[in-house]
């Protein structure tokens, strides 16, 4: 079994040094609560952070940490004090974590972060290559590592990379305001898989990918510079179990009872978060307050418990909420507190799994509302917390986890009104209902938790792997090329059948200017002058077009995908009696898309139509064709009609039309001993399907086809034509 590679910014260990001794204890935060049991169950080791700077530490603490972190298979990375301010205080959290969260008012961009933090990503991607073995998996997690994949890529290019971001992706407007936006993507690019919390995330991430980047994606998978990757939603879950079972443990027990005769019968209503301003605490504690406002019968009869744990506290905005959090709550415990009762309990600290489990047990209402949060795990852990499944979860719909948590109260986090009632909504909800609700989300979590989600996650990250290997077995190596030109060297008769854009020429911009180049017109030349050879363009171009192109060389030709066919004799034949009445009522629908889409254009051939989007915003373009292809569904079903989308293009044709029929009339001519077709595109597979089987069938480009080969480019193809000619 491969050992896996955890990449995090810090360890799930966090390191201090007191009275010139090393200390360790339990890293906080979602990532190192999250995987721990991951980690502690596989064979893995855990890079990262220590916690201590490398200034702070002298060459004996050096190697005690290594030697400490060793046993709890983790490996350190070292960084200095002024570089963990720049990378993390500086650009991880105020520039990627507000950018990401939406918060684009406190998002700086200052290029000397930056700088560090493309530094820091390197000395990250050298500790990874001091350790790593050629058959290592390497799980890179999060904002601050999004460079990594690409550096080590670039270093090890088969390594089995899997990235997973634990905060949200912003919609593509906002990701696009950020100076280093390319960049940041093609570092994430560098991963084979590439997963995501929820759906909305992975549209937003391919629609910047699309925009920035311009690769089209196909069920997740993105062909990124001939390399196969996969981009996919795996929502993170918890260790239930612990959580399920913590209220048997003795410890829990005992602060429960603890917690039970400070708060006597009242109801708990808890809130526990890392303070940050994304959590939306504040919003939170005001809605309480009008909670208590409107609900005078209410108090002494609640309390609101809120943990929050501090968090980036040398980081000015996080200084500045903390401020804004202890007034508030110093002024709603003025406001409504009375002797021997405080409406908000306020805990600003971490809490040992005990205690915590203890809150999460006792508490009637679990209130979680942030502004925006990847996922929010202490939602699940609160209901996975709940033995008797008495309870409330009420969380914002803006958690990634309110997906899977349905059945709880959603609400809008800065609708205070709405937060209110759900309140007083959740204090009135009868126990059998909550029982009913709690048991839907006990289910859902206990079956994907996070061991599954983990096991998932490196489950996809092979398929991924294993498709690429498909894909390299394909690849056209120098051995196969031999035995090709082997091959062809024995035969007498051979086929060529060649299609045009994208085998002959690379697919440009600009969909009009491609006409054959001298380039393309001597190989095919060099080709015809051996008597032994025929060759045949098979095209999806109107004919017209192509005698222009080929008027003087004596190859077959077809056009329209199949519709028209030109021998050597030079007379033009068509295949089939095929209709052509049929677009004078579909073409005013696709003039409405050029209309409403601009750059778009149409192209009339004799017996199909196309509308091409090769030319518009990618991701509009891409928008308007599948509105396009629904519209057409419907307007053809009538007419034995065939609509098809590739390539940038619409094309609707008449049913039967088709490049592998028109080219089985060359195939079944004579006893070919060497038949060879190339094609880019969907169109050629039915050419690649109709071939006998010694015959060679190449697909130019990744992605995966019938055909025996893959080749990179139509460079590459027209360079193995020529040589092909001259043996
Ligand atoms: P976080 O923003 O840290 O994580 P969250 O998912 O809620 O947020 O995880 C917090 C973790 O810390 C929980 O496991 C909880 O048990 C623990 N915790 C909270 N308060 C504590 C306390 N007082 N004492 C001890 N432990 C405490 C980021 C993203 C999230 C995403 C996670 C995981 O911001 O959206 O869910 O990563 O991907």
């Amino acid at each position: 079994m491969a050992r896996i590679l955890i990449v995090s910014n810090r360890l799930p260990v966090t390191a201090s040094k007191s009275e010139g001794k090393i200390n360790f204890i339990p890293s906080v935060g979602g990532l190192a609560t999250g995987i721990s049991s991951f980690h502690q169950n596989h064979d893995c080791l855990w890079i990262g952070w220590s916690g201590i700077a490398r200034d702070k530490m002298d060459k004996n603490d050096k190697k005690e940490i290594i030697s400490q972190l060793k046993k709890l298979k983790n490996y350190p990375v070292f960084l200095s004090q002024s570089q963990i301010e720049a990378y993390y205080d500086g650009f991880c959290n105020k520039t990627i974590w507000s950018l990401f969260h939406s918060f684009t008012q406190y998002t700086i961009y200052d290029n000397i972060l930056w700088d560090e933090y493309k530094k820091v990503n390197k000395i990250f991607c050298q500790t990874i290559l001091d350790v790593v073995k050629p058959d290592d998996i390497i799980w890179i997690h999060d904002y601050q590592l999004m460079l990594l994949p690409k550096l080590l890529r670039q270093r090890i290019p088969n390594l089995t990379i899997g990235f997973f971001l634990h905060i949200p992706f912003p919609p593509q407007e906002i990701y696009r305001q950020l100076p280093w936006r390319r960049e940041i993507l093609e570092g994430i690019l560098g991963a084979d898989l590439i997963g995501f919390h929820t759906y909305d995330y992975v549209r937003n991430f391919l629609d910047s990918e699309l925009r920035l980047l311009g690769d089209e994606q196909n069920m997740g998978y993105i062909n990124y510079q001939n390399r196969m990757l996969k981009v996919d939603t795996f929502p993170m879950g918890i260790d239930y179990e612990r959580f399920s079972m913590a209220i048997q443990n003795t410890d829990t027990q005992k602060e429960v009872e603890k917690i039970r005769k400070q708060i006597g019968g009242r109801k708990i209503i808890l809130s526990i978060d890392r303070m940050d301003y994304t959590k939306g605490i504040v919003e939170r504690l005001k809605a309480y307050e009008i909670f208590l406002q409107e609900n005078p019968e209410y108090l002494e009869k609640v309390i609101l418990i809120m943990l929050a744990v501090p968090s980036r506290t040398r980081v000015e905005q996080y200084q500045h909420l903390k401020h804004q959090i202890d007034e508030l709550v110093g002024k709603i415990n003025g406001k409504y507190g009375s002797i021997g009762w405080v409406p908000i309990w306020y805990l600003f600290r971490s809490l040992p799994f005990s205690e915590l489990s203890a809150l999460y047990h006792i508490a009637d209402i679990g209130l979680i509302t942030p502004l925006k949060d990847g996922m929010n795990l202490v939602a699940k852990e609160f209901i996975a917390s709940k033995d008797n499944a008495k309870g409330v979860l009420i969380i914002s719909e803006m958690a990634g986890a309110a997906n899977e948590l349905g059945e709880a109260l959603i609400v809008n986090p800065n609708n205070k009104l709405q937060i209110s009632w759900a309140l007083k909504y959740a204090l009135h909800m009868s126990e059998a209902k909550q029982i009913k609700r709690n048991k839907i989300m006990q289910k859902r979590l206990k079956n994907y938790d996070v061991k599954k989600w983990a096991d998932d996650f490196k489950k996809s990250l092979m398929q991924v792997k294993e498709k690429q290997e498909e894909f390299s077995a394909k690849i056209f190596t120098p051995k196969k090329r031999l035995q090709i030109i082997k091959d062809y060297q024995k035969s007498k008769n051979r086929l060529f059948l060649l299609d045009y854009d994208g085998t002959l020429v690379n697919i440009e911009y600009k969909f009009k200017t491609i006409k054959p180049g001298k380039d393309v017109l001597n190989t095919i030349q060099q080709l015809i002058q051996d008597k032994k050879n025929q060759v045949v363009i098979v095209s999806g171009r109107g004919k017209e077009i192509l005698e222009k192109w080929f008027k003087d060389i004596h190859v077959g030709l077809i056009a329209e995908h199949g519709a028209l066919l030109r021998k050597n004799n030079g007379i033009w034949e068509t295949t089939e009696p095929f209709k052509k009445e049929w677009k004078q009522q579909i073409k005013p629908l696709l003039q409405l898309y050029v209309d409403r889409t601009p750059g778009s254009f149409i192209e009339e051939k004799e017996y199909s139509l196309v509308w091409h989007y090769i030319n518009t915003n990618p991701f509009f373009g891409q928008i308007r064709a599948l509105e396009l292809r629904d519209a057409l569904l419907h307007l053809t079903s009538n007419f034995n009609l065939e609509v098809l989308h590739g390539g940038k293009v619409i094309e609707i044709k008449p049913m039967g039309i088709n490049k592998g029929l028109t080219a089985y009339r060359w195939i079944s001519q004579k006893d070919w001993d060497f038949i060879m077709a190339i094609g880019d595109d969907w169109s050629d597979e039915d050419t690649f399907a109709t071939l006998p089987d010694a015959a060679y069938s190449i697909k130019v480009g990744a992605g995966s086809s019938q055909s025996k080969y893959n080749i990179n480019s139509s460079t590459e193809v027209r360079a193995f034509l020529r040589e092909l000619s001259k043996k």
